[in-house]
């Protein structure tokens, strides 16, 4: 099973799509998990396997290259993942099958034909309301350090519909909380540093404040278990005093929000009305870091409606918004979006060529500004906030003070004064 990483360092070494695919696989098959491989060899490609591929829509085109090598080779290849869902018959071409949506429901039918040399061309996964019972007892036997790197899949879905976003099913579902514990008490047996006191917990899912009672029943129930977690979250957790309290009792460290933008109307993430502009979630932002909890606040670049001038007021916005960490990303339209779908139609489609669909590269024709002015505001804030930003502070801090430190102890220890 192949998962494609094309940067190192833009993520998680442990796909957790792949890990889901094992816990699928009958346990007599020998599995093996190839993430982050960046240079291949002839040696690689054998016949005779079964290999699953993963592919997002910024690693298509390597995994097709991987794909037809392994077909070559003499091996089935069986394609998935979010660009495959979205465009399955692109995909088609290079696999002996692929699997369009999620595969909990059919890769025990892939592996049958596989098996009886009858693999179908096409396999449509429905989705699972509860879709970790299937793999549960995999995951919770899985080895704890190989687990607190996959983190908990603890829901799919979302409760907002970006026009961006590109995940495979907009159906929400949850883990049952009771099964999340118990992979949190697997988690905990992982060796950690002795300078770790809590073991860090990874929250796989779009939006852990979907649904605040499922969150207000998560966090009660995990706040004897003594760990630190960080997810993914809609700024309107901000404005819920009770759930910042049992999410900082539960051990939240960090929050990926995606605000996308400094005018709340073009991805409302909340339905208080008076919330109008970033400046009013100025109030939610403070609220999460008055309970200690760092936020990873992310940002688009290449919004329609975006002029130069919008974009001095977000730098301004930025420099002043105590958000621990900034991401910007430039707007990309990812197949199988409605973004994607709505610039197509106005033909300002600039490429197709998938490599560049990696959110550093602007692949439209902005509505306001140039390509090129993209590039310079992204670039510019980027770095600009960069030095603003407080995590980037401490590490100046960090820096400057192991260097000092280092200066008067290398002089101590040498000169003695
Ligand atoms: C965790 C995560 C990450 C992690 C790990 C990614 C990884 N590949 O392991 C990190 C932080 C590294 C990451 C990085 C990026 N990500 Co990301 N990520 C996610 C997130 C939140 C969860 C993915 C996940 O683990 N889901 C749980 C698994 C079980 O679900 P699944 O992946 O969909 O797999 C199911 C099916 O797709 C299918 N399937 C998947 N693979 C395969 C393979 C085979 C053979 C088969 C048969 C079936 C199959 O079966 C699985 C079980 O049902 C998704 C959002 C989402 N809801 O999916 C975004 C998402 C996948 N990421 C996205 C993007 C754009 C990126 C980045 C390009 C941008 C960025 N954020 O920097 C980078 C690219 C990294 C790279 N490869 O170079 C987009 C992908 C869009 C697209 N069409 O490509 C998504 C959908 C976000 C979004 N809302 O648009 N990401």
């Amino acid at each position: 099973m192949v998962n494609i990483i094309q940067r190192i360092g833009t993520g998680n070494p442990v796909s957790y799509s792949l890990l889901t695919l094992a816990a699928l696989t009958p346990v007599d098959y020998k599995i093996k998990i190839i993430n982050l491989k960046q240079f291949w060899f002839g040696s690689d490609f054998s016949g005779g396997k079964l290999i699953g591929i993963s592919c997002l829509t910024s690693t298509a085109f390597e995994a097709y290259r991987l794909a037809d090598k392994f077909r070559l080779a003499g091996s089935k290849v069986v394609l998935g993942g979010p660009h495959v869902t979205a465009l399955p018959l692109e995909a088609a071409e290079h696999a002996d099958s692929i699997v369009i949506g999620e595969a909990e429901s059919v890769w025990a039918q892939v592996i049958k034909d596989f098996e009886n040399n009858h693999l179908q061309k096409v396999y449509k996964g429905e989705s699972l309301e509860d879709f970790f019972t299937p793999v549960y007892d995999y995951f919770l036997h899985l080895d704890p350090r190989l687990l607190s790197l996959a983190g908990v899949h603890i829901a799919r879905g979302c409760k907002y519909h970006c026009d961006f976003c590109a995940r495979i099913s907009t159906w929400l579902r949850f883990t049952k909380t009771e099964q999340v514990i118990e992979i949190i008490k697997r988690i905990k047996k992982a060796k950690r540093a002795f300078f770790i006191r809590r073991p860090m917990v990874i929250f796989r899912c779009d939006n852990i404040y979907s649904s605040p009672d499922y969150a207000k029943k998560l966090f009660k129930e995990m706040i004897p278990l003594k760990v630190s977690w960080i997810g993914n979250c809609s700024i309107d957790i901000g404005f819920d005093e009770e759930i910042l309290w049992l999410a900082k009792e539960s051990g939240c460290k960090r929050l990926l929000i995606g605000f996308e933008s400094i005018y709340s109307k073009d991805y409302p993430k909340t339905s208080l009305k008076q919330i109008q502009t970033a400046e009013d979630y100025k109030i939610a932002i403070n609220n999460i870091k008055a309970h200690k909890i760092k936020i990873f606040g992310s940002f688009i670049i290449g919004l329609d409606h975006y002029s130069n001038f919008d974009y001095l007021k977000l730098l301004w916005f930025l420099v002043r918004s105590g958000i621990w960490h900034i991401y910007l990303l430039i707007l990309t339209p990812f197949p199988g979006t409605d973004l994607f779908l709505r610039l197509k139609k106005e033909n300002r489609i600039n490429s197709l060529d998938w490599r560049k669909y990696d959110i550093l590269t602007c692949v439209f024709k902005p509505k306001q500004i140039s390509v090129f002015s993209v590039y310079l505001w992204f670039w510019f804030i980027r770095y600009l906030t960069v030095f603003f930003s407080p995590s980037i502070l401490f590490f100046w801090l960090l820096f400057f003070v192991s260097w000092q430190g280092g200066y008067y102890l290398s002089r101590w220890l040498l000169y003695g004064f």
